[in-house]
């Protein structure tokens, strides 16, 4: 096992890790902004480093000034939690050329996830079903072809595109051409790169996930699913749950051994998540994979009752996966809430500033993971999650009366939080009946909540 492990992120992750890192007997670094020194990680870890001003692309992006505090405080691995450097193949591959375990999968897995075309390619290639989808468009003629084939409506998505940026919906030949073109110099200008391709446009699809571990050994397992499907207009998520409501068991049971071939394809090492896109007639198409622990994984926690950061750092430090398969067993039905420092009423324009007072629910089956307190800074410069609460219970229906009654326990004054729009998704029948899917926040929620003088012609 690792004497010491650098944890190079910040807010609640960093505290996930830390927390892991600690029980495994393991010294911890933690790295820190000028904005962050009085946040929660460089007091909760044993040693601290700043590694510089609040930008991220001078802190916490910074891989020399992160190297170099790992070089003196003299670490053995680094854990990148989510976001920033998590998915940086470059990264990773600094980490082993200076001599730090990278806790997470072998840089060719990072690489080749990273790019969606070639990891769509490589799942194409191991039998994972794929949405149909064109080449890059060289042509209109091509275009014109491929859609006549799969069928109007179809989604053209940007090559170098991602998170939902550039994605134009096409329903007949007729605006074909200038959905393309629109396309096109949409990407061009977003990500200096116009290729476009088209895809047959699924409605109303759910994002349903896979959690998946595996060791350095070959040995690879399923965690079940997550249900993604609440979902921001930015394609941001708001809210999870696990198991995912009304799935077929017989589709369950098709979506995990899929997850696992498709992991087994790329021999995968550590936690990674399959995403899928499942459609109403139950056929469900993976859409990308994720190289790194993620936001959610608290709800396949507290239903399977594993640790996956301890067994990320277990697994990067040589150890077998001793946990098979058949041991793998749900229990219940686990909701998370992010909170974050937005006001939903405004487009979920982020809010910063300092906190009032903050008071977090507790009692039987809630778990919060957060880094906040009273009286701290929320600062302008990262993203806006300021805590997830995650309400466990035997069923769903019980997971979502305990939810409600977390959130109406949970004070954050000082800022604009998601605690209301979470309140109002809880209270919606739909949501209630387990009937989401990926724009339905967008459709049944954000609209049908309207201002008197909007509703009146606004
Ligand atoms: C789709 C789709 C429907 N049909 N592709 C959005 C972001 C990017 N990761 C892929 N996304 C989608 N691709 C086809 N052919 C619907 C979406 C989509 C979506 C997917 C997952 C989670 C949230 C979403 C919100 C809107 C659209």
């Amino acid at each position: 096992m690792f004497a010491k492990v650098l944890i190079a992120n910040r807010g609640e992750i960093a505290l996930r890790v830390i927390r892991a890192c600690r029980e495994l007997g393991c010294k911890t670094v933690a790295v820190f902004s000028e904005a962050d020194r009085h946040s929660l990680h460089p007091r909760m870890a044993d040693e601290a480093y700043c590694i510089g001003p609040p930008q991220s692309a001078r802190s916490y992006l910074n891989i020399p000034n992160i190297i170099s505090a790992a070089e003196i405080a003299n670490v053995d691995a680094i854990h990148p939690g989510y976001g920033f450097l998590s998915e940086n193949a470059q990264f990773a591959e600094i980490c082993a050329s200076h001599g730090f375990k990278f806790i997470g999968p072998g840089v060719d897995s990072i690489g080749l996830m990273g790019d969606k075309a070639s990891a769509k390619h490589r799942m194409a290639e191991a039998n994972v079903p794929v949405i149909p989808g064109s080449d890059v468009v060289e042509s209109e003629g091509d275009a014109i072809r491929f859609c006549r084939d799969v069928g109007y409506p179809v989604l053209i998505k940007a090559t170098a595109g991602g998170g939902g940026k550039g994605m134009r919906i096409v329903g007949r030949e007729a605006d074909l051409t200038a959905g393309l073109a629109a396309a096109s110099s949409e990407a061009q200008a977003a990500f200096n790169d116009g290729r476009v391709y088209v895809e047959k446009l699924l409605v109303h699809p759910r994002h349903i996930e896979v959690q998946v571990l595996g060791d350095e050994f070959g040995h690879v397992i399923h965690l079940g699913e997550r249900d993604c499907s609440v979902q921001k207009p930015s394609h941001q998520k708001l809210l999870e749950e696990a198991p995912a409501p009304n799935l077929d068991p017989a589709v369950r049971a098709e979506l995990l051994a899929t997850a696992v071939k498709a992991a087994r394809a790329v021999d995968y090492a550590n936690a990674g998540t399959l995403e899928f896109l499942l459609n109403e007639d139950g056929k469900f198409y993976f859409l990308e994979m994720n190289t790194r622990i993620q936001v959610e994984h608290p709800v396949t926690e507290v239903v399977f009752g594993i640790d996956l950061v301890k067994w990320q750092v277990r697994i990067a430090a040589g150890e077998r996966l001793s946990v098979r398969q058949e041991e793998v067993q749900a229990n219940g039905h686990a909701i998370e809430c992010r909170i974050n420092a937005e006001d939903a009423e405004n487009s979920f324009r982020p809010a910063a500033g300092k906190l009032g007072s903050v008071l977090f629910p507790g009692g039987p089956g809630i778990r919060v993971d957060s880094h906040i307190y009273t009286g701290a800074e929320v600062p302008p410069y990262y993203d806006s999650m300021l805590a997830k609460i995650v309400a466990h219970d035997r069923t769903r229906g019980d997971a979502v009366l305990r939810m409600r009654r977390a959130l109406a326990e949970t004070e954050i004054l000082g800022v604009a939080t998601t605690v209301p729009i979470h309140e109002r998704i809880l209270a919606t029948s739909s949501f209630v009946e387990g009937r989401t899917f990926v724009t339905w926040l967008r459709e049944h929620v954000l609209q049908s909540h309207r201002p008197v003088g909007a509703a009146l012609g606004g």
